[in-house]
């Protein structure tokens, strides 16, 4: 079996790709990027495209008290939070914040919101990058949504029946968590996460030298959150998906080089997929073959060079997206500095495990696409569709034709290729991560949208771009300006997600707010009292539209003062507010929920608090007042 190294060093020439040299991107067309526009459309008369296009918008039409066919789950990017809108309308539904401090919710301010956040609540932003859906079966089961934090190396949580995070968690031994993706069979146990920097281990500033650094794939139990194992790995991490079997997980490495400067990053021709073998990694961690670093306890087990647990198949330099197909045949990685896509064929993995075939004979296909290939999402019916970055376009393949041309055949792949506006990132089509996907919708998410709005000053929207792929041609049918930085999102049939219409009074969400009342010997749902604790002041309070159960409360200058409300209204829709004035305090209460929040009493006085959340024709009347006494 021929050794990875000699397959990915800086040779004339890659004969199994069938490409040479010259035809990769180098920086000098990188540097062209944004002036690059899309030169090979498919060409359509101006009476053709605007009968295709009035054809798609109505398809794609949400008339007013309609409701749309898909959830969409968006990546806020370094905004840090996840955004809901309604596809095909693309229409904003909701923001959940995850990272970030909300004003509107009291994200970040709540004691609720602090306790998920943990010790870890020390940041104050995060880099959203990559949503996903927890899966039974190779499909969604509408339970969860996962989402990574490059920024401060997290990983996090979202209930979809509430849309509200619940649980946040600090990857020890790495940093920065880029790609993300979960276990798809038999069902969601594990969250596999990409760290993508290679640190020094342990980095405690005793060494900064690269031999000693290396970066580690994780896994993550889906259910409690906590850190299962980790994979040490060469070169770097980017982007990963899993298989249909749940044995195999792919990532992609664009630094093999493990270079520190650009150059290097681009010096081999080839870098690697690297793959992961669940069974093997469990099994070895049984075997007591792994070890822990540092303080952390998390099993540690290396997957470096002729590792057993690991494979690294040589593809194209710096490849970038990693998207399994559907029909769970093909881990598919993107080019991006080469013009290619390589297919690698899942059911020969187990060969390749057992040492019986060659690294790149698990290629099946290597299709030249057009410039800076990031991403590629399926239609369910044998087409793939990939972000050409550089090109500003989005090409559909057919992935059988590319099979039969790697082979030989004089047969061409390409369907055709769409402009979009402009620089594409992710794209995504409906339910293409499970066993359901219907072709019906793909969302390309342009990184740039210059021209396309009405300007904005120097910091521009994103446009993501909605196309209707049901037919055998793409079709744009709407843009869609968006804050940063969307750059992945999925979409959910909308049955697949069962939401609450208002709290259970036993949620777990705010556990926290009955036992301190418990303990306080406080009724919640009915009692409006002060309980004084030292310096501690806990001051229970209910709502009902339009009045809290409290007009007026007293505490001293100093107290640590925790305001819990419980909102009584049981209609669906009525949120009340709790804001206290020149306190940094506000915060939602969603009908039968509790929300608590901790602050310091300020300088002797009167202070109001007030309902901010629109419940009542006499909502501006919803108040009481804080009377702060000199300590
Ligand atoms: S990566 S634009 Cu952060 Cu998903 Cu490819
Ligand atoms: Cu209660 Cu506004
Ligand atoms: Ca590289």
């Amino acid at each position: 079996m021929k050794k990875r190294d000699e397959l990915t060093k800086d040779t004339p020439e890659a004969p199994e790709s069938g490409f040479s040299r010259r035809r990769f991107m180098g920086a000098a067309a990188l540097a062209g990027v944004a002036g690059a526009t899309g030169l090979g459309a498919t060409m359509m008369t101006r009476e053709s495209f605007a009968a295709a296009a009035k054809e798609a918008r109505n398809n794609a039409h949400v008339a007013p008290g309609e409701l749309d066919e898909y959830y969409g789950f968006w990546s806020g990017g370094h905004q840090g939070e996840v955004r809901v809108l309604g596809v095909p309308s693309m229409r904003e539904l909701m923001r959940i914040p995850v990272f970030n401090v909300d004003s509107a919710t009291g994200w970040g301010i709540t004691n609720e919101s602090k306790e998920i956040l943990g010790g870890d609540q020390q940041y104050l932003n995060g880099d959203c990058h990559h949503p996903h859906i927890s899966m039974e079966d190779g499909r969604y089961d509408g339970k969860y949504l996962f989402i990574n934090d490059k920024a401060n190396t997290r990983v996090a949580r979202i209930r979809l029946d509430i849309m509200k995070t619940d649980k946040v968690t600090f990857i020890p031994n790495v940093q920065a968590i880029h790609g993300l993706r979960l276990q798809k069979v038999p069902r969601t146990n594990y969250v596999f996460c990409n760290a993508e920097f290679v640190i020094p281990q342990p980095n405690d500033g005793s060494d900064y030298s690269l031999e000693n650094s290396y970066t580690m794939f994780t896994a993550l139990n889906a259910e409690t959150m906590d850190v299962a194992w980790q994979v040490i790995v060469d070169g770097n991490l980017d982007n990963t998906d899993a298989d249909y079997t749940g044995k195999y997980v792919a990532s992609t490495c664009y630094n093999s080089e493990k270079a520190l400067d650009l150059a290097g990053t681009m010096r081999n021709d080839r870098d690697w997929v690297v793959v992961f073998n669940v069974e093997r990694i469990e099994a070895a961690i049984k075997a007591g073959n792994f070890k822990t670093i540092g303080d952390s306890k998390v099993p540690v087990v290396d997957g470096r060079g002729e590792s057993e647990v690991t494979r690294y198949i040589p593809v194209p330099k710096n490849p970038h997206g990693l998207n399994t197909s559907p029909d769970g045949k093909y881990f598919i990685a993107n080019g991006k500095l080469s013009p290619t896509c390589s297919v690698i064929e899942i059911a020969k993995l187990d060969d390749l495990f057992d040492n019986k075939i060659e690294l790149r004979d698990t290629i099946i296909a290597e299709p030249e696409l057009g410039l800076g290939p990031l991403h590629t999402t399926y239609d369910g019916r044998g087409n793939a569709y990939t972000t050409l970055f550089i090109d500003s376009q989005v090409v559909k393949w057919n992935i059988a034709d590319a099979i039969k041309h790697y082979n030989g055949e004089d047969v061409n792949y390409i369907r055709q290729k769409l402009d979009v506006h402009y620089q594409p990132g992710h794209n995504h089509a409906s339910l293409t991560e499970s066993r359901d996907a219907d072709g019906k919708w793909l969302v390309v998410l342009s990184k740039f949208s210059k021209d396309r709005f009405l300007p904005v000053g120097p910091l521009h929207p994103e446009n993501d771009q909605l196309i209707d792929i049901s037919g055998e041609e793409m079709k744009l049918v709407h843009d869609g300006p968006a804050f940063a930085e969307p750059h992945d999102c999925i979409l959910v049939r909308r049955d697949q997600i069962k939401t609450k219409k208002i709290y259970d009074r036993g949620d777990a969400f705010f556990a926290s707010c009955r036992e301190q009342a418990q303990k306080d010997g406080v009724t919640l749902e009915a009692d409006n009292k002060v309980i004084r604790d030292g310096n501690k002041v806990r001051v229970y309070m209910t709502s009902v539209a339009p009045i809290y159960g409290m007009l007026e409360f007293k505490v001293k200058e100093g107290d640590e003062v925790s305001v819990y409300v419980t909102n009584l209204d049981t209609i669906e829709d009525v949120t009340h507010g709790f804001c206290m004035v020149n306190h940094g305090v506000s915060m939602e209460v969603s009908p039968q929920q509790t929300a608590s929040v901790t602050f310091t009493a300020g300088k002797p006085g009167v202070y109001w608090y007030y309902c901010n959340w629109f419940c009542h024709a006499l909502h501006m009347e919803m108040g009481g007042r804080m009377l702060v006494e000199k300590a």
